[in-house]
């Protein structure tokens, strides 16, 4: 008689259940409450398929012979050997161990960026810096690909980043109140479907469907008009990628030049406002920030932008800007200039008025807001205080010692011996890959722990394989979920794989801290203890009564108390005095002391235009097209390539770029034609797809893709947009990724390479 059992699970793409016959998993199934459930539930199966898994630990033949002396450079085309998991955790607890003794814990970067599981327990960097910090601590990194530039500035001018996070206004109260919704770069179900920890239920489309019964006026500003699902109507302004900032600034000079701005308001609440309305006036080359002059960087039309300018301050207007903006060089401007034309209508802090980031970026952004306490591990003390702004990996190995500014600060990059990453994919995340491959070559050990042969873990030379989430237990939980969700184990761990806990635990035992590390507990007593934890914390700080964790581990799921209707900075707005931001001035600062001492030249002390080193404006841009890395619709990042959600959207197992037809025309693209991708940086194969959703001179090649460069000459022949990318940063004072500023060469080619899945096939045969 067959077993079938259905097991509750979650993911970073929400709950859902997992069939399972005779221990294989044969389905899944959403969670009854979601109301929009992710496609990317039914691609979970693929975690079993051992194809991709690494059986067992693994070195790298050359580091076994020469250890720290080995040649770097042999990363990614020499060959395995799999030794016993003993062994395995000697050499690694070996290598932490004479790092420490001879080069100190700050050689030891163990930043580790990356999404990892959504579990909270097994989370593989939280753990593996548990255990660090237990014996010294590591070279940690801070912000993320995620958010860099955007809170950064937002740090020094708002006070705080949580407005792009946690403490964003609910939407609930844009439904209410908005009369003019401005969306800067997307509001869709696409992105919204993951969000770090996972959601129950995926609230966004239902928000779209009442702002649409509701009639709200929505102006999409965007270089696709698929950012918005084409159900939502909507007044499309296809920009040119990377001016957002020219038109936001436009905006606020119109709106200033109607003598419509909210002068109380600017005095009572914003520091600096002089100075910003000053060079929206025309200070100091005289040029007034005007409509046509926007128009002449955006390429939108200036009569537009000026009724938009008579709407805002008249209508209650809400302002949203995607976290993809500040992926740019001077991506502070962007965000910062929404805040000054937020602050310049004066509805900062009014119900469905003033600015927000990230609606939509992330499920959580502008759902209600978590009252619990999401259960986590704590990482502990780094008593180095050594750190990297999370982008700048490649400078810091070809930089040791170079000196860098971040935050009005100057600083050294560390000395980087080992690298030891666990839950993330720096050859699918960084940008111009081809440089970091280059940096890769230079710590003198590299360990890397990932249930699959990433492109990263090809490129290590101890490499330690994972369990998966669904081979062991967990609870999925963060900070915007109503609900946390349990994550059972649902089959035996595939080959020899173990749990991230399990691993450090090995670790910790042999660097002699393993009391300290497990506490004494096993996997269900830590998620007991977890679990707990969050059930008093709701109990002590809100009233509200969790079930318990046997009743919570039966159900597989338990609500947590949530608020809805929160407008951020509404107290600031009633009492400015009673609660003063966290700025220079206690104010929303406009224009910055702070920023003026700096002096830097592409972050200046308010809000400004920059045009940055490669976009469509610039007249060396020529024929090139300004390439947008968006997002996969199909996966997480690089996450299971092979699921049908992800297979869906490639073709010949390659991505797909989606161009204008008119620029498919000029280059003779046809849908379904091969293309080659170049940049000075490297180039990349990817297959056409015609879309007159996007704007004229833009194409889009979303992330993911398994770096994959072909043997003879390079070329990446998967579609991973990142050997195209520059690997700049957003300023001297956000150090954020640059991802999409980016102009690229597009053409038709027969070149006859090999698919990415060849490619990983010819990985396996040579390597292992
Ligand atoms: N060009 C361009 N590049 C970008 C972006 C862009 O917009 N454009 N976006 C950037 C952004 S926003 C982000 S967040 C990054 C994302 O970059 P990453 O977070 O690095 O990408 P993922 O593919 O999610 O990597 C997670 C890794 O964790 C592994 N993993 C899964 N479960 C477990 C587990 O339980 N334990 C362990 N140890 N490992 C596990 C997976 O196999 C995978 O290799 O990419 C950035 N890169
Ligand atoms: N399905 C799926 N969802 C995800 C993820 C995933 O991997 N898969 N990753 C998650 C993660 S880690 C993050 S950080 C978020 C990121 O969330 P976002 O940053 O919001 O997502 P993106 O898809 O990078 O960008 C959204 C859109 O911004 C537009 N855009 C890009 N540049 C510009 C510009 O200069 N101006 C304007 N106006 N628009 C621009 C592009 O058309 C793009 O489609 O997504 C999360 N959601
Ligand atoms: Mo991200």
């Amino acid at each position: 008689m067959t077993d079938v059992k259905r097991i509750p699970h979650a993911s970073h793409w929400g709950a859902y259940y997992l069939i399972v016959e005779d221990g294989r998993i044969v389905g899944a199934e959403p969670f009854e409450k979601d109301p929009s459930p992710s496609p990317l539930i039914h691609s979970v199966a693929e975690w079993a398929n051992p194809r991709r898994r690494i059986p067992a630990p693994m070195i790298r033949r050359g580091w076994l012979a020469d250890r720290e002396r080995s040649d770097g450079s042999r990363r990614g085309s020499d060959t395995f050997v799999q030794v016993p998991w003993d062994e395995a955790l000697d050499l690694v607890s070996g290598e932490i161990r004479r790092v420490i003794d001879t080069h100190g814990n700050s050689s030891i970067f163990a930043g580790s960026y990356g999404w990892t599981s959504s579990g909270r327990f097994h989370h593989a960097a939280t753990l593996m810096k548990r255990m660090l910090n237990l014996v010294g601590g590591y070279t940690d990194h801070v912000d993320t690909y995620s958010m860099a530039a955007g809170p950064v500035i937002l740090r020094h001018t708002l006070g705080s980043d949580e407005a792009c996070y946690a403490r964003s206004s609910t939407m609930d109260t844009v439904v209410a109140h908005t009369e003019t919704l401005v969306v800067f770069g997307s509001l869709s179900p696409r992105t919204a479907q993951t969000e770090a920890g996972g959601l129950s239920e995926h609230m966004l489309e239902g928000t779209l469907r009442a702002l649409v019964a509701k009639g709200t006026k929505i102006v999409l500003v965007s270089p696709q008009r698929s950012d918005l699902p084409d159900w939502v109507p909507c007044d499309w302004w296809p920009i040119r990628p990377n001016t957002d900032t020219a038109l936001m600034l436009a905006l606020a000079h119109e709106i200033v030049a109607a003598g419509d701005e909210d002068r109380a308001f600017l005095k009572s609440h914003c520091s600096g406002a002089d100075r910003f309305l000053a060079y929206l006036a025309g200070d100091p080359d005289g040029t007034p920030r005007s409509a046509e002059w926007a128009s002449g960087i955006t390429g939108l039309d200036a009569e537009k932008i000026r009724s938009l300018a008579t709407r805002l301050p008249k209508t209650r207007s809400m302002v949203t800007v995607s976290w993809s903006l500040q992926r740019a060089q001077h991506g502070e401007q962007p965000f910062w200039a929404a805040l000054g034309l937020a602050a310049v209508t004066g509805q900062i802090g009014l119900p469905g008025g003033g600015v927000a980031y990230g609606y939509g970026s992330s499920g959580g952004s502008g759902a209600p807001i978590g009252l619990g306490r999401s259960p986590g591990m704590s990482k502990g003390k780094n008593p180095t205080g050594s750190f990297i702004p999370v982008a700048r990996i490649a400078d810091m190995l070809l930089n040791p010692g170079a000196a860098y500014t971040y935050e009005g600060k100057t600083r050294h990059y560390p000395d980087a011996r080992l690298v030891y990453w666990a839950g993330g994919n720096p050859f699918h995340h960084h940008q111009d890959l081809n440089r970091l491959q280059s940096a890769w070559a230079r710590p003198e050990t590299i360990i890397v722990q990932d249930p699959v042969w990433t492109a990263t873990a090809q490129r290590a030379d101890i490499v330690l394989p994972v369990a998966t989430s669904v081979e062991r237990n967990d609870i999925a939980a963060n900070q915007r979920t109503n609900r946390y969700a349990a994550m059972k184990r649902a089959i035996a761990p595939v080959g020899q794989a173990r749990s991230d806990f399990d691993i450090y635990a090995g670790l910790a035992e042999r660097l002699g801290v393993a009391e300290a590390f497990t506490e004494n507990r096993d996997e269900m007593g830590w998620l007991r203890a977890l679990y707990e934890k969050s059930r008093s914390a709701a109990h002590e700080q809100e009233g509200f009564e969790m079930v318990d964790f046997d009743t919570f581990w039966a159900n597989g799921h338990a609500l947590v108390p949530t608020k809805r209707n929160y407008t951020y900075l509404a107290d600031y707005r009633a009492a400015p005095d009673l609660h003063p931001l966290n700025t220079e001035s206690g104010r929303i600062v406009l224009g910055s002391e702070q920023l003026a001492g700096l002096g830097h030249a592409d972050c200046g002390p308010h809000p400004q235009w920059f045009p940055p080193s490669e976009w469509l404006g610039a007249p060396e841009a020529g024929e090139r097209l300004h390439l947008l890395s968006n997002q996969p619709e199909g996966r997480l990042h690089s996450q299971l390539p092979d699921g049908p959600a992800s297979r869906q959207h490639k073709r010949e197992g390659r991505e797909v770029l989606r161009l204008h037809p008119d620029d498919a025309a000029r280059r003779g693209i046809a849908e379904g034609t091969r293309v080659r991708l170049s940049t000075a940086r490297g180039a990349c194969l990817a297959v056409a797809r015609l879309d007159a959703r996007v704007s004229r001179g833009v194409a889009v090649l979303p992330t993911g893709a398994w770096f994959s460069p072909d043997a003879k000459d390079g070329t990446e022949v998967a579609g991973n947009p990142n050997v195209l990318t520059a690997d700049l940063p957003s300023s001297a004072f956000g150090q954020g990724c640059a991802a999409n500023t980016c102009l690229v060469q597009v053409e038709p080619t027969d070149e006859d390479a090999a698919g990415a899945d060849e490619a990983f096939a010819q990985f396996l045969s040579r390597s292992t």
